[in-house]
């Protein structure tokens, strides 16, 4: 078998990649020079794509787990014409450029997924994984024998060591996700030198007992050992496929491959040029072979004459099954009813105390008819956290089209498969644990909110009033937590209709949603102010009084509290405002003349921020003399009703705090 093409591919990568690392003075060239060859035949030969059309339903995906070397995906990107011009590859790294530090999903046409904490990349590639066997199957595509993408993956040794790895592998093997093929980087070498500074392990075995297929590549340098590894890889065994292909970091390198000072840093000018030479490089900086431009030319018209015959073939499929059609175009869009929100307040509890969480499982099972996007699951959680929707199936092997997945105790991994199904289309996922435990989700919250995707995490179980289960249990920092991730929404809503209109925001927030939830009942607002809730503006005046003494501003649960509080307060003669405040983040969104009509900066009221939860962070709707009633310290366990006597959470206690600020 003739590869030229493939060494040639390979090693313009490698020289492109030591040019651009060169020149921005920083940069990762290592590992771009040690998987080219895998890379280059993965995008050349075996993966399905169509660089004129980069959002191409057809596709597979590439998942670059090991982001640090995102040269070799620029680069790649660049041969193959998705519109990433060599002028960015020469800015590589610099302000406003296309070719960032690290791969970023949104700034850069033709990346899947932002990459970059090791690991990540690779759990998002089983939710991927998980998301393409889901919309086939879901939509009944999976008849059309047309619609199977396979999700491709690099990682290195550091996302083998990485335990969000081992969550999701192991998720994967159980799932028997065929669908997956990731290429382990084996080049045995890290940062701060061998790997066996840390790493000893049989990682073949690990996978193997996963229910992984593993593919030992003992060349992956070498084009005809990677051709073969791929072709066997993509010849489904129905079990995910691991390739590990022994490479030398830096390969080319003369007198840096096989080193980890071939890792992170420039190769240096003599060595680019040592390395120019070792490869018999004789072009000027910067210049793809014209032999290979012409061949890739070639190559780029053939991906994109295969797609036109495959959505030919798609719409043939489709004119014959009108509902496939239809669910395709409603996951794809993700869309929702224009009449949403009543529907989902008519799904809604609102007659007698309950907790939030069981209101948002009552609208879950409403939302989940009405959005066939939805789909998810929870950590192991879903009876308390109310997330199974028994209507929708049971995604398993067995069954591709079920909506409700089941993570197991992995709140890592189902995170960061969250994000994979989300950026893989057609799905809007939640993703459901105790709130304390989104400690165990938060790398995957920071990148969901980071890549602007939309969907849903179910935090229940919010607070100290868990009682019994103890501090372990008892979420003090992580609202604290949750609200400093940019771009982040966080809604406590305090009853039933507040829950349907957090739902209802989620649905169509093009950014990741927490709903915070409680464990505990709590009584519905009076039916006489449902009509002022005003949750997609993130706060609302509840209850108003003539020149308030004091402004009370409270989220979730303390909301009733705040309620029981002013009445106190009003019986004295102190007039109080309740101000529902479900989401600090969506209430900073609004203009200044809203925000100034429900919270006044400049007013003679005090104003009184009342919530069961650190205070950190309060003080931007208080001010310096305002009075942040909060929790600053860890719970106890104990029954909830004397935890709040103990912390002062009765309406008797807060009305005492606030009469006593008052002076
Ligand atoms: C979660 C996380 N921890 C640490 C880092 C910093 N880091 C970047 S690359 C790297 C070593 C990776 O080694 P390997 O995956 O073997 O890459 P190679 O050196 O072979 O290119 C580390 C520790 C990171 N990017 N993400
Ligand atoms: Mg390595």
């Amino acid at each position: 078998m003739g590869l030229d093409i493939e060494k040639l591919g390979a090693d313009t990568i490698r020289v492109i990649s030591a040019e651009a690392i060169q020149k921005a003075k920083s940069g990762h060239p290592g590992m771009p020079l040690g998987c080219a060859d895998f890379a280059f035949a993965l995008f050349n030969n075996h993966m399905r794509h169509d660089p004129s059309n980069p959002e191409w339903l057809g596709r597979d995906r590439f998942v670059l787990s090991a982001g640090h070397g995102s040269m070799l995906i620029y680069s790649l990107l660049h041969l193959f014409d998705y519109g990433l011009s060599m002028e960015e590859l020469e800015n590589f790294r610099q302000w406003g450029s296309l070719t960032p530090g690290h791969p970023e999903f949104g700034h850069t046409t033709g990346v899947e997924i932002t990459t970059g904490p090791l690991g990540s990349g690779l759990a998002s590639a089983v939710g991927m994984a998980m998301a393409a066997k889901n919309l086939a199957a879901d939509t009944g595509l999976d008849k059309s024998g047309l619609f199977d993408p396979k999700i491709y993956a690099i990682a290195g040794d550091g996302c083998m060591m990485e335990g969000c790895t081992s969550e999701a592998a192991s998720l994967a093997g159980h799932q028997k996700l065929d669908n997956l093929v990731c290429f382990y980087d084996d080049n045995t070498i890290t940062i701060e030198g061998a790997t066996s500074l840390a790493f000893s392990e049989d990682v073949k075995a690990r996978f193997e007992a996963y229910g992984w297929r593993v593919i030992v590549c003992d060349d992956a340098n070498d084009p005809a050992k990677v051709e073969s590894a791929i072709s066997t890889a993509k010849d489904s065994d129905g079990r995910p496929t691991l390739i590990i292909g022994k490479t030398k970091i830096g390969f080319g390198a003369p007198n840096k491959q096989g080193k980890s000072s071939a890792h992170g840093e420039p190769l240096g000018e003599e060595e680019v040029e040592a390395l120019k030479k070792n490869l018999g490089w004789s072009e000027a900086p910067f210049t793809v072979p014209e032999k290979l431009k012409s061949a890739l030319s070639a190559k780029i018209e053939d991906l994109k004459t295969a797609a036109a015959e495959w959505n030919a073939k798609l719409d043939g499929f489709l004119s014959k099954n009108p509902a496939a059609k239809e669910k395709l175009e409603a996951r794809m869009e993700k869309r929702v009813p224009s009449d949403l929100l009543d529907r989902l307040l008519a799904a809604a509890p609102t007659d007698k105390p309950v907790a939030t969480r069981a209101s948002s499982g009552a609208i879950l099972q409403e939302a989940s008819k009405l959005v066939p996007a939805l789909a998810g699951g929870a950590a192991d959680l879903a009876p308390s956290t109310k997330t199974l929707v028994p209507d929708a199936g049971h995604f398993t092997p067995e069954d591709r089209a079920g909506r409700n997945f089941h993570f197991g105790v992995r709140e890592l991994a189902m995170g960061l498969c969250g994000n994979g199904m989300a950026l893989f289309g057609g799905m809007v996922p939640y993703t459901s644990t105790f709130f304390v435990f989104s400690d165990y989700m938060k790398p995957a919250i920071r990148l969901a909110a980071l890549q602007k995707t939309r969907q849903i995490y179910v935090l229940t179980h919010d607070s100290f009033f868990v009682g019994e289960d103890g501090p372990t249990h008892e979420p003090i920092e992580q609202l604290a937590m949750l609200r400093s991730i940019p771009d982040m929404t966080v809604i406590r809503p305090c009853d039933a209709r507040e829950a349907a209109h957090a739902w209802a925001v989620a649905l169509t927030l093009d950014g990741p949603v927490a709903l915070v939830l409680t464990r505990q009942n709590l009584p519905p607002i009076p039916e006489d102010a449902a009509g002022r809730i005003a949750l997609a503006k993130g706060a609302y005046i509840l209850k108003d009084a003539d020149n308030p003494a004091a402004i009370l501003v409270a989220t979730g649960s303390e909301v009733p509290l705040a309620l029981s509080a002013a009445d106190i307060l009003d019986g004295e003669g102190i007039s109080a405002r309740v101000v529902s405040m479900p989401s600090r983040e969506i209430f900073e969104r609004q203009d200044a003349e809203y925000r100034e009509s429900v919270i006044p900066s400049k007013t003679d009221a005090i104003k009184v921020s009342i919530e069961a939860a650190s205070t950190f962070g309060w003080a931007k709707f208080t001010g310096t003399g305002g009075l942040n009633i909060g929790l600053d310290h860890f719970g106890a366990s104990a029954p909830c009703a004397r935890l709040a006597e103990e912390y002062g959470f009765t309406p008797e206690k807060v009305a005492e705090k606030i009469r006593r600020a008052l002076g």
